[in-house]
């Protein structure tokens, strides 16, 4: 895997009001969320992709997570169907950006009554693992590996208990590497793979992000830095306390392919 493109979304000041399970965290500053969603586009530079930068949408307070409402394959893109209401909208709004990188053979679509979201989605090579959560229901899991399959792609489902998003808990880092906390550290799905468990007060740093063989991770969990440097990853680290307060981490910013 190598990926040349990154898709980003500035965050608007409704960020704010963004859905959250963490309301005691506060409302996110849009100023120091601003400043965050810089230093994140800086540490994917360094990594040697090219980086789109969308305005912000304010109808949308979650649409700076553009992880969302697409995945992205090395065979084609997936139009999600996002699984809150507040946030369905943001596929009619990604889907043109994708386009730009996809003709119409490669662009298919997650469509009612199946929804799924992009943060349920975890690229292993080839395989892809998804989720099956409050956002991801059987029926968009059942068209999400329709697609693939149609590709020479594959995927499998992961239930979940206890998290948002797949993501929010296991992250691949390439190379048999997994990063799990939670739910996640005994699954027998993930059994094959060498896992580095996150201790629970570090959980959120469990959602690091791979890109070129640097590992972008969340500024102040330092057992998940250390782990990641002892495996030979270069690191690069980046402050996303802001989004943490909605639910919001590395992977869920952006698109990449
Ligand atoms: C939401 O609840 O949809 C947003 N507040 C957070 C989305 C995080 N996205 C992700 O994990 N892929």
């Amino acid at each position: 895997t190598k990926f040349s493109h990154v898709i980003i979304r500035r965050p608007g000041k409704s960020l704010s009001n963004g859905i959250t399970s963490a309301p005691e965290l506060g409302q996110p500053i849009y100023e120091r969320a601003i400043e965050e969603h810089y230093d994140y586009e800086h540490a994917l530079e360094q990594c040697g992709v090219d980086v789109t930068v969308l305005p912000a949408l304010e109808q949308y307070p979650d649409s700076c997570f553009v992880e969302d409402p697409a995945v992205i394959t090395r065979c084609g893109a997936i139009i999600t169907n996002p699984g809150a209401d507040s946030r369905n909208g943001e596929k009619d709004e990604i889907e043109p950006v994708v386009r730009r990188f996809f003709d119409d053979e490669h662009v298919k679509h997650i469509v009612s009554p199946g929804t799924l979201d992009g943060g349920d989605v975890m690229m292993v090579g080839d395989h892809f693992y998804v989720g099956r959560s409050a956002r991801t229901n059987e029926e968009g899991i059942r068209q999400f590996i329709e697609i693939l399959e149609g590709w020479g792609l594959e995927g499998s489902e992961v239930p979940l208990e206890e998290v948002l998003h797949l993501k929010t808990g296991v992250n691949y880092i390439e190379n048999n590497n997994m990063l799990v906390s939670g739910e996640f550290i005994d699954k027998p799905d993930f059994a094959q793979y060498n896992k580095i468990v996150v201790p629970e007060e570090e959980a959120y740093g469990a959602n690091c992000i791979w890109v070129n063989d640097t590992v972008i991770v969340a500024e102040g969990y330092p057992t998940v830095l250390k782990a990641v440097q002892d495996l030979g990853y270069k690191t690069l680290v980046v402050d996303t306390s802001e989004y943490r307060k909605v639910d919001g981490g590395l992977s869920c910013l952006s698109l990449r392919f």
